[in-house]
């Protein structure tokens, strides 16, 4: 399916103002892929799709990771976590995305995983700091974007713990892994 029609259908599936993050993480992820050598295409596409099933009732997106045997070990954590396994399902089987490393920024947008790939980082980052996004400390993760990509993921993760500690929520894993693993990259 051509970029314009995904664009089209991810766009309806999504209330306006969550179109309009859409649309920024589709440009940062752009000026990141730019700076740091990643296909920006690629990004984009990422980007345009990773919160297609956002909205979707959360019975639906139960039901699609069950039915189709998607990351199962989701259903026992954060409910937020289950739209980015349903996303790539949906790139794959309903846009007909065929770029595994496209499916898997999806995929991994919201948790991270430990040894994420240079898109997964953007695609990961993007959606933390896109213009849209407002919330203590949001800027200096902008700036440190600019210089690093690897320490900008940090701080997010960081940020995203720190939240969830806050919430009295539990953590997902992947994301400790994924801190984890980008503190050893940085060493
Ligand atoms: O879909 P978005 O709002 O654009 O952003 P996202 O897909 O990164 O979702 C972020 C939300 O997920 C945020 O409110 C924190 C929540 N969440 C719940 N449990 C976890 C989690 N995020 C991560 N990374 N790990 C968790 O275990
Ligand atoms: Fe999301
Ligand atoms: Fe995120
Ligand atoms: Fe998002």
């Amino acid at each position: 399916m051509d970029r314009q029609r995904i664009m089209e259908l991810v766009r309806a599936e999504m209330p306006e103002r969550r179109w309009r993050h859409t649309e920024g993480v589709m440009e940062t992820a752009i000026s990141l892929s730019r700076r740091y050598g990643e296909d920006p295409q690629r990004a984009e596409l990422a980007a345009i799709i990773h919160d297609v099933a956002k909205f979707w009732p959360i019975e639906r997106q139960g039901n699609a990771i069950r039915d189709n045997g998607l990351n199962l070990d989701v259903l026992d954590y954060d409910k937020e976590l289950w739209h980015a396994v349903v996303g790539a399902w949906v790139a794959e089987h309903d846009f007909g995305v065929t770029d595994v490393g496209v499916l898997d920024a999806i995929r991994y947008h919201t948790s991270g995983r430990r040894g994420m790939s240079k898109l997964e980082k953007i695609v990961w980052l993007a959606d933390y700091i896109e213009p849209g996004r407002d919330f203590p400390g949001v800027d200096a993760i902008r700036a440190l974007s600019e210089e690093h990509l690897e320490k900008a993921v940090l701080a997010g993760l960081d940020g995203t713990i720190g939240f969830l500690i806050a919430k009295g929520k539990r953590i997902y894993p992947l994301t400790i892994e994924a801190r984890n693993g980008m503190l050893e990259e940085l060493n």
